[in-house]
């Protein structure tokens, strides 16, 4: 087993100037258009969801340093000698469609990955524009997913965990950041749930290729968890139904910590992101989250579309013990 140092993530309120400044600041992120934008330095991304709170905090990645960051063609990177933060950002105008724009940005990221002394992809997240546009095998979802199995077939069947979101500012550029490590994780799946890159052919032609958790090869646990929303087996549960969808939700995170080694439930060790289709149901999501879960956790929620039409509410995060 190896002994990598945790991952600290925390949702900050500093101005993002003093956060690059510290040394062992991996990344930042940054959530909608009150954001900071993107600039030349490549350990901060400005992404295109909305938070829905008032005043979205800094997503902020710690470990040990030093640091040392640049970009590689279309990669921007960061590093330490044991995690790599990466991030693509692809327009779609320069491409046909969006399975060969998100066939462009996964062998980026391959390429990047495999070049370099951190190979082993831990976690992705995926934002585009318009998830849910087109009807059947035509959505825009399911050409995301051909695009992304096209773009990583060197990396056979070591999936990392990922959540795919609708940009909720519409934007037509995918937007697809990560963290890798130097030793490989553990993948953990999901008894409740098929294994989503055995989804059956309703799903679309091709599966989407994710882990439902990657346990990091760190000394004292640590679970990156995909975007998990009322899913069991292969079908969606409660459509139209907020609540048992959030407690649906809640049911399999539950089970993933279980299957992962029975970890003990989440507590201020912990980050979680909730992503809501609609606007509205914010003030029910919040009061959902506080009787799910002890006031101490830090919690970001981003109005984001899900990549099944009928899935109201997502969430992910990164669950950790010291
Ligand atoms: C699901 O369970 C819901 O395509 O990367 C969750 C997390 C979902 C990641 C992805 C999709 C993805 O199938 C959708």
């Amino acid at each position: 087993m190896s002994d990598l140092p945790l991952l600290h993530v925390e949702y900050a309120r500093n101005d993002l100037a003093d956060l690059l400044r510290q040394d062992d600041v991996l990344a930042v992120l940054g959530f909608g258009r009150d954001a900071p934008p993107t600039g030349d330095d490549p350990r901060y991304l400005r992404v295109g969801l909305e938070p829905l709170q008032d005043r979205a905090p800094l997503e902020v990645w710690r470990a040990p340093g030093p640091i040392s960051h640049g970009v590689a063609g279309r990669v921007r990177w960061s590093s330490t000698n044991d995690y790599c933060f990466g991030a693509i950002e692809v327009a779609e105008a320069d491409f046909p469609d969006v399975a060969t724009a998100t066939e462009a940005a996964y062998s980026s990221l391959s390429a990047f990955a495999r070049g370099g002394r951190w190979p082993h992809l831990l976690r992705v997240w995926n934002y585009l524009a318009a998830i849910n546009e087109g009807a059947g095998d035509a959505e825009r979802y399911k050409h995301f997913c051909t695009g992304r199995s096209a773009g990583t077939r060197e990396l056979g069947t070591y999936f990392p965990a990922a959540s795919a979101i609708g940009r909720s500012d519409g934007v037509p550029v995918l937007q697809v950041y990560w963290l890798a490590s130097r030793v490989p994780g553990t993948a953990v799946e999901n008894p409740r749930q098929t294994s989503a890159w055995c989804y059956p052919r309703q799903f679309g032609p091709t599966p989407p290729t994710f882990a439902r958790a990657m346990r990091g090869p760190t000394a004292t646990p640590q679970l990156h968890i995909s975007g998990t929303a009322a899913v069991v087996g292969h079908d969606s549960q409660h459509t139209g139904d907020l609540q048992a969808q959030l407690r649906e939700t809640f049911a399999n995170l539950g089970s993933l910590l279980k299957s992962a080694g029975n970890l003990p439930a989440f507590d201020r060790n912990s980050v979680l992101k909730a992503y809501v289709r609609h606007r509205e149901d914010l003030t029910r999501v919040e009061a959902a989250l506080g009787g799910y879960l002890p006031p101490e956790i830090p919690r970001l929620i981003l109005l984001g579309d899900i990549c099944r039409e009928e899935l109201l509410v997502e969430i992910d995060g990164i669950h950790s013990v010291r």
